[in-house]
């Protein structure tokens, strides 16, 4: 029998074993552990991992196909020594709806500033503040993927005034679209800007200093794409400096966010802990069982990422 192996390093590790023995009755499914010498490599075809260890991958001489956990792949992809086989990731309607979520909830905290009327009632005083409706309020929304297009949509069903930028022309209904060397264009004006793009070198920094200073000023960035996508220092001086007022960031650099880190200390960073679109083992179980089920079977696999865009 054909063997699975999973890396997920969290307390249900044992758990999603569990679920996936019970999904693919058919491989046995067993954790991986990159710190035994005498684990057993010679059966495993399939690999599901979330930020495996580098140079782990290669170790199983038989591996026919990778699976991320979750939908970006730069965990994966950062692995130097990264066997070349397929690589699925994982999406689906249970992330978008979550993704959809937490990008309507960040984006309508800054435009109604519920920041600061939160902070004006610890204080016992009544703030009662005037905001542009939301189709004089323009949110820009970089990557038009699976979860970017699908939040461009929903923002713009709210009525907000949006565009978006992704590298290739795009068409989406109720969003002006921008591509490629569009992006000043796309930047100029934007008030609200939501990152929703993969890491890969094209993508990292990307949230730098040039890039606030195209914004409009007092403008809001929400980062939940991943934290390399952002120049940290850069970030801070631009909301020292008000050209922006404030942030909303789900994903860091070094996660958990450490302590001691300055995030944490600022009134003006919204920080939450990775919780954008959490993949649900059981929803994301079953995508998973689902897409390996069709390469086993030789047929056609949705999310299967190119390794040469690197997403
Ligand atoms: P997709 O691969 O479906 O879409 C990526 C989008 O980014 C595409 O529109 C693509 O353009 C665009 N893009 C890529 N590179 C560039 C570039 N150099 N310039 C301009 N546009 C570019 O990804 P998803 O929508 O599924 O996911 C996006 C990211 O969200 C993931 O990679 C992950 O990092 C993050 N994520 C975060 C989660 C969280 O909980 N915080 C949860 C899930 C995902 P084109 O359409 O032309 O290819
Ligand atoms: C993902 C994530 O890529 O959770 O799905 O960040």
């Amino acid at each position: 029998m054909a063997a699975l192996v999973i890396y997920v390093e969290n307390a249900r590790a044992g758990w999603w074993r569990e679920h996936m023995q019970t999904l693919l009755p058919e491989l046995e499914c067993r954790l991986g552990d990159a710190e035994n010498a005498q684990e057993k490599k010679d059966d495993v075809e399939y690999a599901v991992v979330w930020k495996p260890p580098p140079g782990w991958l290669k170790t199983f001489p038989k591996l026919r196909c990778i699976v991320s956990i979750g939908a970006g792949v730069d965990h994966v992809l950062a692995d130097p020594e990264l066997p070349a086989v397929p690589l699925i990731r994982t999406t689906g309607d249970d992330l978008g709806q979550r993704m959809r979520e937490y990008v309507l909830l960040t984006v309508l905290y800054f435009h109604r500033r519920f920041g600061e009327i939160v902070a004006a009632r610890e204080r016992r005083e009544w703030l009662q503040l005037i905001n542009p409706p939301a189709p004089r309020r323009r949110v820009g929304v970089m990557g038009l993927g699976r979860l970017g297009a699908d939040c461009a949509r929903a923002l713009a069903a709210v009525g907000f005034d949006v565009v978006g930028w992704s590298r290739r022309p795009k068409t989406i209904d109720g969003v002006r679209c921008f591509a490629g060397d569009a992006l000043d264009e796309f930047l100029d004006g934007t008030e609200i800007l939501v990152c929703l793009l993969p890491l890969t070198p094209a993508t990292e920094r990307i949230l730098n200093g040039a890039l606030f200073a195209r914004l409009a000023d007092g403008a809001y960035v929400i980062n939940v794409g991943r934290g390399r996508h952002l120049h940290e220092t850069e970030l801070v001086a631009a909301l020292d400096a008000g050209k922006l007022a404030g942030a909303a960031l789900d994903v860091f650099d070094v996660e958990p966010l450490p302590d001691g880190h300055p995030f944490w200390e600022r009134d003006d960073i919204l920080v939450t802990p990775h919780v954008g679109s959490l993949i649900d083992p059981e929803a994301g179980g079953r995508l998973i069982a689902a897409n390996l089920r069709r390469f086993i079977a030789g047929e056609a696999v949705d999310d299967l990422t190119d390794p040469v865009q690197g997403y």
